[in-house]
Formats: structure tokens, C-alpha cells, sequence
């Protein structure tokens, strides 16, 4: 593995009911991505856009309470296949949303490179839904689980039956809005959450190193998915599922700074920003400096 950076996007929008999220690859890139990463001294390279088709069914299938599944799979497939060479050329990858469904190919396209996956899912949500649990039948809040081997064979069978990532090698940060079933799930399969109550208690360093030491000796890379609901919205307000009462822009940019310091990183992933949604280019700008303090960025 070089340090280059491989920057992709995944523009995919219909795993989730709002346009514009397929703007979000762009939009951070014209939040001034690339000068950030100049002024960081880092190599990259941009490999563009995966070509996604966005195209919506009318409705939820009644039989599987799932959204556009044909679509979400398909394209899940072509992320995870452009992830796969991308980490192949030794880059280091870091994924460019598109909805939260884009995990799947993600983390399918990387499975082939791991054995023991370590995974922070920092989200307002688990994202650990399947069709039989799912208040919605959108598969953004599936991710986790399908990544987990939960959920429809279409979306669990992605490079490999097998599941891509182990309960005990995942954590959850900023959890805020849990569904009955996840919950179970979170029970049933040992997943470790820090919710918003955890922050609070403890801070969000105390959290951070927790993690950390949680992972430490166990995996043989980490895995960052940062969805941007999952900072509060006053900060992130182009998002299409925004849930009040997250961490600060503050707290969220020191446990990026803590994981650049903790030198752990193999690849990362910033989902959700839609600027159809937002105020400016706020959110992606957030997401920006999310990205800039997660590669070594320091304000002096
Ligand atoms: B995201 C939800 F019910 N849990 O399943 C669902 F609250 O990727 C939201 O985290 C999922 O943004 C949010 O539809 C998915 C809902
Ligand atoms: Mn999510
Ligand atoms: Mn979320
Ligand atoms: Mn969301």
C-alpha cells in the first residue's frame, strides 16, 4: 500500500427518497477538496464518478418491503468492483457519497482485502434495518446489516456470500435514532454503540480512545463510514435524514483528528450530503474539513 489517495464517488440516490444526493460527490469536490489535500502535501488520485443508474420503481414491493432493489443491487455491484481496483492499485481509498446504500459496495469491494475488518459507523442511525424490519423500505438504512450478512440475498451476496465485516469488529458513533429491530440486532449480535448519551457522559475523546482500544489488536484495517447526519444539523443541514441533538462540528472534528493520530485508517467513506437540501454548500464544506482533519490537517 502507497499513501496515495483514490477518490471515487458514488452518486447513488435511490436507496433513499430525496433527489439531489447524487450531487454530493461533486459538491464536496467543489467545496475545495483538492486544495486541502495540496496544502496537506498528500498524493491523490480522482478516479471520477461510478456510473450509477438512478432509476426509481413506483413504490415499496410489497413482498420484501424494499425500494428499487434491483437498482441499489446493481449499482452496489459497480462500486464494489471500482473499490476493488482502486485498493488493487494500492490507493487508499476514500468513497464519495451518494445515500448511505453505497456501504454495501464499499465494504463488499474491500472485504477481498481483509480478513478482520474493523468498522466506525458514525451515523445519527444503526442502519442495521432489513425489509422485515424496516418502518420505511429504504435500503440507506440497511447498510450496516446487509455489510453484517443481514438482509436480502441480492444485497448480501455482493463479491461473496459470505459476510464482509463481524459484529465484534463494529462500532457505532452518535447513534440517536435506533429502530425496535436494530436495537434487537445491536443486542443480539453485540455491536458496540456510543450513543449521544455516551458523548455526553464521557466526551468525545474518552469515546474515541474507547474505540480504538476496542479494535486494537483485533483488525488488520479500519473503516471509516461518515455519514453526515450524524454531526448535528445545525452544522449538516443538507442531509435527507437530519436527527437534532448530535455532536458539535467540534467533537466531530476531533474524533477525526484522533483517528489520523491514531494512524489506524485504511480507508474512509463520506455518504449523504445532499446540496439539493442544503443551505449554500454548507455540508459539504463540513464534510471537507471532516475529510482535511481526518488526513492530518492542524489549524497551526
Ligand atoms: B441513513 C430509518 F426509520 N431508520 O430505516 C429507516 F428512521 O443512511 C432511517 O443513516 C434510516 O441516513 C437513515 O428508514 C439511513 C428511519
Ligand atoms: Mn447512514
Ligand atoms: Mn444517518
Ligand atoms: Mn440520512
Amino acid at each position: 500500500m502507497n499513501n496515495r489517495l483514490g477518490i471515487l464517488g458514488a452518486p447513488l440516490t435511490v436507496a433513499q427518497p430525496n433527489e439531489g444526493v447524487d450531487f454530493g460527490p461533486g459538491s464536496i469536490r467543489y467545496a475545495g477538496l483538492f486544495d486541502r489535500l495540496n496544502d496537506l502535501g498528500l498524493a491523490y488520485k480522482d478516479y471520477g464518478d461510478v456510473p450509477v443508474i438512478n432509476k426509481r420503481t413506483n413504490g415499496v414491493d410489497p413482498k420484501t418491503n424494499l425500494r428499487n432493489l434491483d437498482h441499489v443491487a446493481s449499482a452496489n455491484e459497480m462500486i464494489a468492483d471500482y473499490v476493488y481496483d482502486l485498493k488493487k492499485q494500492g490507493d487508499v481509498p476514500l468513497i464519495l457519497g451518494g445515500d448511505h446504500s453505497i456501504a454495501i459496495g464499499t465494504l463488499a469491494g474491500l472485504s477481498q482485502f481483509y480478513s478482520n475488518l474493523g468498522v466506525i459507523w458514525f451515523d445519527a442511525h444503526a442502519d442495521l434495518n432489513r425489509g422485515e424490519t424496516s418502518p420505511s423500505g429504504n435500503i440507506h438504512g440497511m447498510s450496516l446489516g446487509v455489510s453484517l450478512g443481514m438482509g436480502h440475498e441480492r444485497l448480501t451476496s455482493i463479491h461473496g456470500q459470505e459476510a464482509k465485516i463481524k459484529p465484534e469488529h463494529t462500532i457505532i458513533i452518535g447513534a440517536r435514532s435506533v429502530d425496535e429491530g436494530e436495537r434487537q440486532v445491536i443486542r443480539e449480535q453485540g455491536i458496540r454503540v456510543y450513543t449521544m448519551h455516551d458523548i455526553e457522559t464521557h466526551g468525545i475523546t474518552w469515546v474515541m480512545n474507547d474505540a480504538l482500544e476496542y479494535l486494537n489488536g483485533k483488525v488488520d484495517g479500519v473503516h471509516l463510514s461518515l455519514d453526515v447526519d450524524g454531526i448535528d444539523p445545525n452544522h449538516t443541514p443538507g442531509t435527507g435524514t437530519p436527527v437534532v441533538g448530535g455532536p458539535s462540528y467540534r467533537e466531530a472534528h476531533l474524533a477525526m483528528s484522533m483517528l489520523y493520530n491514531a494512524g489506524v485508517l485504511t480507508s474512509a467513506e463520506v455518504v449523504e450530503v445532499n446540496p439539493l437540501l442544503d443551505e449554500g454548500n454548507r455540508t459539504a464544506e463540513v464534510a471537507v474539513d471532516m475529510i482535511a482533519s481526518l488526513y492530518g490537517e492542524k489549524h497551526v
